[in-house]
C-alpha cells in the first residue's frame, strides 16, 4: 500500500486499568469532541489523518494463568498485557498505512504497546518520554502494583531479565537499548526507580537540572544523546506540565513544566522531521471542575499542535503569493 507523504494514523486507546482511578479511558473522545482532527489539519497543511477509532481488546485464559502464577501483586496485569497486545499490532498496521502516529490514552500503561509497537517497525529508535515520573518500576520495586508506573522497564533492553514470565521475546522481542532514552521533566521517582535511573546511567532531565540549565541547553543535550539517524517515538505524560495547566490528571505533581516549556521541547523534536510516533496520556475528565478539564484538553492540544507542526513564527505554505504584485 502507498503510504502519503504526510499522513498520520490515530488511535484512542481507552485503558484504564494501570491505575486506579476512572475516567482517564474517557479522554480520547473528549479529544475528538475537543476537535483534534481541526486543530492538527489547520497546524499543518497537506496533512493527512486517518483515525482508526478506539482500541479493542479480548484477555485470553493464558494471560489470566500468567497473572495468577507469576504477576498477582501487579494490578490487571492480564489485561495490561491484553491491551498492550493489540496495540503492539495497530501500531504496526498504522506505519504500514502512514507516516507516522499518534496514540491517544488512556493510562501511560499503553507506552509499551505503543513503543514495542514502534519498535518492530523500526528498530533503530529513539525514545523522549516526558513525564513527572519514570515509569520505570519492577514488578519487585513497584510499592503501588500500578502498572502505568512500570511501562518504561518492559521496553529496555537492560531490564529485559526481570520480565522473564512475560513472554517479551515473543510479542516484542525488539527492544530499546538505553542510551537511546532520554527523560524531561521528572520531579516524583521512587528510589528504586532512581536506582536503577543511575545504575544504568540511563539520560534523564529532573526539573532541578532544567531549572539549573534551561530548556534550551535540555534540548540540546537531549538531541545530542540521540542516533540522528534514528526515528524518535516522543511519550508524552500530561502530568509533565505543570499542574496549573494540567490539573486534570491521576497523580499531578507540582512545580512541572509551563506550557510554554512543553511546547518549545515538542517543536524541537519535531523540527528534526524524525518523530514518527506520538503518545498522549493520563488526561482525566473525571478530575477536576469543568474548567480544570477545558484547561487540560487545551493543553494537550496545543502539544499536539505543535508536535505534528504548528509554528508559533508563522506559516505561508498554501497561500497565493502572488497577492501583493510584482
Ligand atoms: N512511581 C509511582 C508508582 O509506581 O506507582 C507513581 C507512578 C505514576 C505514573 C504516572 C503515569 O506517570
Ligand atoms: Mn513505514
Ligand atoms: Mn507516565
Ligand atoms: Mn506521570
Amino acid at each position: 500500500s502507498v503510504v502519503a507523504e504526510q499522513s498520520l494514523g490515530i488511535i484512542g486507546v481507552p485503558f484504564a486499568k494501570g491505575q486506579g482511578k476512572q475516567g482517564v479511558e474517557l479522554a480520547p473522545d473528549l479529544l475528538r469532541q475537543s476537535n483534534l482532527r481541526q486543530v492538527l489539519q489547520s497546524s499543518h497543511d497537506g496533512l493527512v489523518i486517518r483515525d482508526y477509532g478506539n482500541l479493542q481488546y479480548t484477555v485470553d485464559e493464558t494471560l489470566l494463568q500468567q497473572q495468577r502464577v507469576h504477576y498477582h501483586h501487579i494490578r490487571n496485569y492480564a489485561d495490561f498485557m491484553a491491551c498492550n497486545r493489540a496495540l503492539i499490532e495497530q501500531v504496526k498496521l498504522m506505519l504500514q498505512q502512514n507516516a507516522q502516529f499518534l496514540a491517544i490514552g488512556g493510562d501511560h500503561a499503553i507506552g509499551f504497546g505503543s513503543v514495542a509497537g514502534h519498535l518492530q517497525h523500526t528498530p533503530n529508535l529513539s525514545l523522549v518520554w516526558i513525564d513527572a515520573h519514570a515509569d520505570i518500576n519492577l514488578h519487585s520495586t513497584s510499592q503501588s502494583g500500578n502498572i502505568h508506573g512500570m511501562p518504561v522497564s518492559f521496553l529496555l533492553e537492560q531490564l529485559r531479565t526481570t520480565w522473564q514470565h512475560a513472554g517479551l521475546d515473543e510479542i516484542a522481542p525488539n527492544c530499546l537499548p538505553k542510551d537511546q532514552l532520554v527523560y524531561i521533566g521528572l520531579r516524583d521517582i521512587d528510589p528504586y526507580e532512581a536506582f536503577i535511573l543511575n545504575k544504568f546511567g540511563i539520560r534523564y532531565y529532573a526539573m532541578d537540572t532544567i531549572d539549573r540549565v534551561g530548556v534550551p541547553k535540555i534540548i540540546e543535550m537531549t538531541l545530542d544523546a540521540l542516533n540522528p539517524q534514528n526515528k524518535i517515538h516522543v511519550s508524552f505524560d500530561i502530568d509533565a506540565l505543570d499542574s496549573n495547566v494540567a490539573p486534570s490528571t491521576g497523580t499531578a505533581v507540582r512545580g512541572g513544566l509551563t506550557l510554554r516549556e512543553g511546547i518549545s521541547i515538542v517543536e524541537a523534536l519535531r523540527d528534526t522531521k524524525r518523530v514518527q510516533g506520538v503518545d498522549l496520556v493520563e488526561i482525566n475528565p473525571k478530575l477536576g471542575n469543568e474548567r480544570d478539564v477545558r484547561t487540560t484538553v487545551e493543553s494537550g492540544l496545543e502539544i499536539l499542535k505543535s508536535m505534528f507542526g504548528y509554528r508559533r513564527s508563522g506559516h505561508w505554505s498554501n497561500i497565493d503569493t502572488g497577492i501583493l504584485g510584482s
